[in-house]
């Protein structure tokens, strides 16, 4: 017999079983911890506000905006495709620098020896998602990817190593913090939908709508040169 809704995995809590190299920490950040981060993303915007990026090729808009910290920043545009680069696409600065608690909650949680290099900040307003995607621009691909999300509560999708494999899907609530690591770093992701009225609101100018931030290892640590 089906269980009721209220206690459906789907709805609430974890899900029943995460596949190997993924892990979730709900409520990772407490109410305190949120703020602070989004006082530091929110200064973040004021120097690199969110652009629109593009589908390769197409050039059509994401429903999701975005901005970067850190010495590299996530982008795509129609001609260049996706990449990292060092500067804002519109503004043509540098991205801001990585909030420290950012690079404190990788060093706690990501179990890899070097720091993250970009921090991409994504936006969505009310009725904005992402589609079912895998994150492979990095060159460093033992590398995990470590996810904060803020604001909006979101139903995550989480699929295989083939687009059309199987897939679960879950909340994700302010200050759940989620890891794609290991046999699970490649698989296919995405958001189906945020709920503008579940969750918290986030700080002017913004007010509605979820930002998720994941921090991102991209090229590989540089080797100690050798010594003798
Ligand atoms: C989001 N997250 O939560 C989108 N990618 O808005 C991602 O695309 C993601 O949560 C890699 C690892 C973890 C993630
Ligand atoms: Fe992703």
């Amino acid at each position: 017999m089906a269980r009721p809704l209220l206690f459906d995995d789907r709805e609430c809590g974890m899900p029943p079983a995460l596949p190997q190299g993924v892990r979730l920490w709900r409520a990772r950040l407490d109410a305190a911890a949120r703020w602070r981060l989004l006082d530091e993303i929110m200064a973040v915007l004021r120097q690199a506000p969110l652009f629109a990026p593009r589908m390769p090729g197409s050039g059509r808009p994401f429903s999701v905006r975005m901005s970067n910290a850190g010495p590299l920043g996530w982008v795509s545009d129609a001609a260049g495709g996706y990449r990292y680069q060092p500067i804002h696409p519109e503004t043509g600065r540098p991205w801001p620098a990585m909030p420290q608690m950012l690079r404190r909650l990788w060093a706690e949680l990501a179990d890899y020896p070097a720091p993250p290099q970009a921090a991409l900040i994504n936006y969505y307003a009310p009725g904005a998602r992402m589609g079912l995607h895998v994150d492979n621009d990095e060159e460093a691909l033992d590398a995990p990817v470590l996810s904060i999300s803020l604001g909006a509560v979101a139903r995550f999708r989480l699929g295989g190593l083939k687009r059309r494999d199987r897939t679960i899907s879950f909340l994700l609530h302010p200050g759940d913090v989620l890891l794609l690591a290991g046999p699970s770093r490649l698989r296919y992701h995405g958001i189906d939908r945020i709920f503008p009225d579940r969750g918290e609101p986030l700080p002017a100018p913004l007010e509605e709508g979820r930002i998720n931030i994941t921090l991102r290892r991209v090229t590989p640590p540089q080797p100690l040169p050798a010594r003798d």
